[in-house]
């Protein structure tokens, strides 16, 4: 897959009455290169109606488009892949249904899931929750920036860092080696939504820079 810096989950709890389209355009232009669909809440249908949307959206400005869970709306709109957590449809069986051509990331909390994603063929790794985070409901406890250091000292596959990450703490997140940065509510829960993510480009790129 194409690397990417600053992945945007939606969470249109934080949303603030502004539409989804247009909240994750604003991401996009402040510099977010791959974007999720999450939605917890959601009948199939919209959530089918929703990722229609986005596909739209992120054919537009040619970055990838990642559905949650729904395998089956992935293949519906032609997605570029999907995200899974370790108590949805297994790796493999996905990998079956999507075929080598399209994206499969996998949350993991501890070394042990993120070996096992790298060897049943995980395009990329979710390692989190870094910090506590009032985004997901039943969260482990935060894996804290010690889970990064042994995903960079192991882990060959391109892994994400997710989980209460904001900008005053993104720091401690990249010196911990992270290079990809993911987050929901301090990208879509922001009044300015360009602003926050162009913020985080920035951090990243210097980091990247000294590196
Ligand atoms: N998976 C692990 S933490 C999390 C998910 C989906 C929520 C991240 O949201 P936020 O608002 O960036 O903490
Ligand atoms: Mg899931």
């Amino acid at each position: 897959m194409r690397d990417f810096k600053l992945y945007a989950i939606t969470g249109e709890e934080f949303h603030k009455g502004r539409e989804l389209v247009q909240v994750m355009e604003e991401a996009i232009i402040g510099g977010v290169d791959i974007i999720q669909l999450r939605d917890k809440n959601s009948s199939k249908k919209e959530v089918l109606e929703k990722a229609k949307l986005l596909k739209g959206l992120t054919e537009k400005y040619n970055i990838p488009l990642i559905i949650n869970d729904h395998i089956d709306v992935a293949l519906a709109v032609d997605a570029d892949g999907i995200h899974i957590g370790q108590d949805d449809l297994p790796l493999l069986e996905a990998r079956k249904i999507l075929g080598g051509n399209k994206i499969i990331g996998i949350s993991t909390h501890k070394i042990e899931e993120a070996r096992e994603a790298e060897v049943n063929g995980a395009d990329y790794i979710g390692v989190g929750p870094i910090f506590p985070t009032k985004s997901k409901v039943d969260v482990v406890d935060p894996v804290t920036t010690k889970y990064i250091e042994e995903v960079v000292k192991e882990i060959k596959i391109p892994f994400v860092a997710i989980g209460g990450i904001k900008l005053h703490n993104v720091d401690q997140v990249l010196n911990a080696g992270a290079t990809r940065i993911c987050a929901i509510s301090e990208i879509v829960g922001n009044e300015n939504v360009t602003k926050a993510c162009q913020l985080f480009i920035k951090k990243i790129e210097e980091r990247m820079s000294v590196k």
